[in-house]
């Protein structure tokens, strides 16, 4: 693979690659729609990711092509402005966006040639775009010399997406990508910026973790997003808190409870018993109780379907149909409204899962959905 990229490289700019760097997906354990409540978060990294071939150029000029997409990149850095404008859209977006955010912190962004092999199936909701924002910011970094700390990094590639792109994120994409670790889970508290490495293995408990793909497509510049953050602020506003991550135990559910308004009361429940969840989740995996952590995944769905209104039918019934097949734990994951489930089943099962839910999914009409066993994976890495 390294290896078509660097030909693909030669072909496309008459010189080779100075190096090829990598970031992977993600598929979030627990912890949903709390990243922008300042709260916690569980994710791994998956096998996919975004490779990209860089090489420096001495003009200030950003050139950047895609081994899957049309669509080719040629701007000068020092021109890059966030606000409407035809370098803002697509996946080029993100190249540029980088190289912006990287300048803008004082970076001295060389001018490039890319090319980027996107392998994270896109609008899956495994966070292809962060994959790819967190590979080329660590080209770019790394060929202006500058030494960026992981953290750094992940939040300069997340004020590209925020501010160049426009897609009002949170944080735990790019973490994900960029600090995640081999066989571990990544704790992240997105108050503090605090993260642990948590071993991940079910497949030395006999388990699989399966990615189930319902094919159902949604993007994060879409309203519901955004709304669902609005929703939050608002109940931060009434609660008289700075963020939903300041609520955690008994005394200040009771407080949410008493919320007047069903539908900010429901937002604000949700990202507060799901911060819980995500401590018990850990603790769980802490004390090898995987029965545990499969419960409060499911419990972190049936908060997402109902009290935060972000699962869809598709969603609903990979997961039911997951458990019906005995399933520890499912839920969906990521942003909601399509994507991608998860479900956390014995490793001899996996057969039975994935044939109970071809047929839920064919009794529907719908097409299959892509069920794919799935093993944590390292976080972004130069690879040459
Ligand atoms: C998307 C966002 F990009 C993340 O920041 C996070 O909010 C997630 O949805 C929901 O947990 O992936």
């Amino acid at each position: 693979m390294t290896d078509a990229l660097v030909q693909r490289f030669a072909a496309a700019y008459g010189r080779p690659p100075a190096g090829v760097w990598r970031a992977p997906g993600r598929v979030n354990l627990i912890g949903e729609h709390t990243d922008y409540n300042d709260g916690f978060v569980l994710p791994i990294a998956i096998p996919d990711a975004v490779f990209v071939a860089a090489a420096p150029r001495d003009d200030g000029r950003v050139r950047a092509s895609s081994v899957q997409a049309a669509g080719d990149l040629d701007v000068a850095v020092a021109t890059l402005a966030p606000g409407p404008g035809g370098s803002r859209s697509g996946w080029s977006a993100y190249v540029s966006g980088v190289a912006w955010a990287l300048a803008e912190a004082g970076v001295p962004v060389p001018g490039a040639d890319l090319v980027v092999d996107g392998r994270v199936p896109l609008g899956a909701g495994l966070s292809s775009s962060a994959a790819l924002e967190c590979a080329v910011g660590a080209a770019l970094a790394d060929l202006a010399g500058a030494a960026i700390e992981p953290m750094a990094l992940a939040r300069l590639a997340q004020h590209a997406e925020n501010d160049y792109v426009g897609a009002p994120t949170g944080l735990m994409d790019q973490v994900a990508a960029v600090l995640c670790a081999a066989g571990h889970a990544l704790l992240f508290d997105v108050r503090s910026l605090e993260t642990r490495q948590v071993p991940f293995r079910p497949a030395d408990a006999g388990l699989a973790l399966l990615v189930i793909d319902t094919g159902v497509r949604h993007e994060h510049a879409g309203g519901e997003y955004g709304d669902r953050r609005r929703s939050c602020e608002e109940a931060c506003r009434e609660l008289g808190v700075a963020s939903l991550r300041e609520l955690s135990d008994a005394g200040d559910l009771a407080r949410v409870e008493a919320l007047a308004d069903d539908v900010l009361r429901r937002r604000a429940r949700h990202v507060v018993t799901e911060n819980e969840r995500v401590l018990a989740a850990c603790a769980a995996l802490d004390a090898g109780d995987w029965k545990a952590f499969g419960t409060a995944m499911t419990a972190s769905h049936a908060s997402l379907r109902d009290d935060y209104e972000v699962s869809c039918a598709e969603l609903d019934v990979a997961v039911d149909a997951a458990l019906a097949e005995g399933a520890l734990g499912a839920r969906m994951t990521g942003g909601g409204f399509g994507g991608c489930a998860i479900a956390l089943v014995p490793a001899a099962a996996t057969d039975a899962v994935t044939a109970t839910l071809a047929a839920r999914y064919a009794e529907r009409g719908w097409p299959g959905p892509v069920v794919r066993v799935c093993e944590p994976s390292a976080g972004a890495q130069r690879l040459s």
